[in-house]
């Protein structure tokens, strides 16, 4: 551990904010998470979490009741603060940098010349200079006289997976871009207690770049495999199929495709390329088009598989944007199901979702929707559309619950290879 930096406070007890807190107070940092989320801060205060996430409950736990990890509504003063808020995108999809801003604000009073901020939250290129900006409007007594802030700024994207975040955030790489070098030397002493993996030291402006790139990148590779999906439908070739065979070739690599991209950085972070240089990345535009059109495709195949039925009973197998998670955030199978049960509202939509207890609002109040278990949805549906591929689904045996091949629109390939 850093022999200058003994105290951390976390900006956003999200997603990330939360376990990146908790691993830093469990190697040797006093951590103190901020969030404005009163709900937020009473669960992680009682030590618990308040939302699902393989492992991290315990270590929540662990760190609250040793005293290392507390929270609450405000900042408090620290050698380093890391912020870790969202960064959506506005209607007309530029991004949304407000809750950076109000972090940097709400941080502002208790910075110390020779503190760390490290910005992780996702951001379009120059957001980490941004900050700085800000701060030196907010606290011209922390410039020099070399007119330099004394304040160190860093941005240190996270990489983690939902799912495996305990694991991740050990072993993946990461990415430290320094507005200054110096910064970027600081902000390495605070991950290497606890990153097993290579930190890789760069500028501020190419850590950013360089996580909205990974972002882009999956995002384009499941575009290709979303628009194979639409070529092999109107062909008649189980796009299945062809992937697997394809994927044989030794530098073939095609990922999966499923009704759409949902969470929020994949199908977010790619507009950031987009705004800031719209001229240019009309691939990466293009990609987030064909994904964010797979919706619709599958809406249609539904629509297409009960013409003519008269108040259908439809099983929508799934509701989170990826399987074994209850994160149903810009979830593509949440949408599909609204539609459906706009389009269909003489029918019921059966919603079978393991990951979680209640409907999100939006389908709550509708009363042609309901919230059911796989079993008592299959026996009762006349069409199956498999929206998500979660674990309880991919062992399930279809025809063991008595689904025909014709009954089901697996749009994930687990079932049914000819439907999707
Ligand atoms: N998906 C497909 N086909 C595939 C793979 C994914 O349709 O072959 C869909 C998923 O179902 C889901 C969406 O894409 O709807 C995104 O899921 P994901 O597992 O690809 O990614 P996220 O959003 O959970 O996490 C990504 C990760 N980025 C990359 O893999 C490059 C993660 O490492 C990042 O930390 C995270 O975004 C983030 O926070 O930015």
């Amino acid at each position: 551990m850093s022999l200058l930096i003994r105290t951390v406070n976390v900006i956003g007890m999200g997603y990330i904010g939360l376990p990146t807190a908790t691993v830093l107070a469990e190697n040797g940092f006093r951590v103190h998470g901020t969030d404005v989320n009163e709900a937020t801060v009473s669960a992680i205060s009682a030590g618990s979490v308040p939302f699902a996430e393989p492992d991290l409950a315990a270590h929540v736990e662990r760190a609250v009741r040793s005293g290392e990890l507390t929270a609450s509504s405000r900042p408090v003063e620290a050698h380093a603060y890391v912020i870790a808020v969202p960064t959506p995108f506005l209607e007309d999809r530029t991004p949304d940098v407000s809750f950076i801003e109000a972090a940097t604000r709400a941080i502002a009073p208790h910075l110390k010349g020779g503190c760390l901020v490290i910005l992780e939250s996702t951001s379009p290129p120059s957001t980490t200079e941004k900050v700085g900006r800000w701060i030196r409007d907010l606290r011209p007594d922390l410039i020099d006289d070399n007119d330099s802030l004394t304040v160190q700024l860093a941005h240190c994207p996270e990489r983690v997976l939902p799912g495996r975040v305990m694991v991740e955030l050990i072993t993946n790489d990461r990415i430290i871009g320094g507005v200054t070098p110096d910064a970027a030397i600081a902000a390495r002493s605070l991950y290497a207690t606890f990153c097993d993996g290579d930190i890789h030291l760069t500028d501020a402006r190419t850590a950013e770049l360089a996580k909205l790139v990974e972002n882009s990148y999956r995002d384009v590779n499941i575009a290709f495999a979303n628009e194979l999906a639409l070529i092999a439908d109107r062909l008649q070739v189980d796009v299945w199929e062809v992937i697997r065979l394809a994927n044989r070739h030794p530098r073939v690599n095609v990922l999966q495709p499923g009704p759409g991209v949902g969470g929020h950085c994949i199908a977010v972070d790619p507009w950031f390329i987009v705004d800031a240089a719209p001229d240019l990345a009309r691939l990466i535009r293009t990609a987030r088009e064909v994904n964010d059109a797979k919706p619709s495709w599958v809406l249609s195949k539904v629509r297409n598989a009960l013409a003519g039925a008269d108040a259908p009973i439809i099983a929508a197998l799934g509701l989170s944007f990826k399987p074994d998670i209850d994160d149903l955030r810009e979830s593509p199978a949440r949408s599909i199901v609204a539609a459906i049960a706009d389009e269909f509202t003489g029918g019921r939509v059966l919603v079978v979702e393991p990951n979680i207890t209640a409907l999100p609002s939006e389908l709550k109040n509708r009363r042609n929707v309901e919230l059911v278990a796989l079993a008592e949805a299959a026996a009762r549906a006349d069409l199956v559309v498999l929206l998500v591929d979660h674990r309880d689904f991919r062992l399930a045996d279809p025809s063991a619950l008595g689904i025909a091949v014709d009954q089901l629109i697996d749009t994930r390939g687990i079932w049914s290879r000819l439907s999707r």
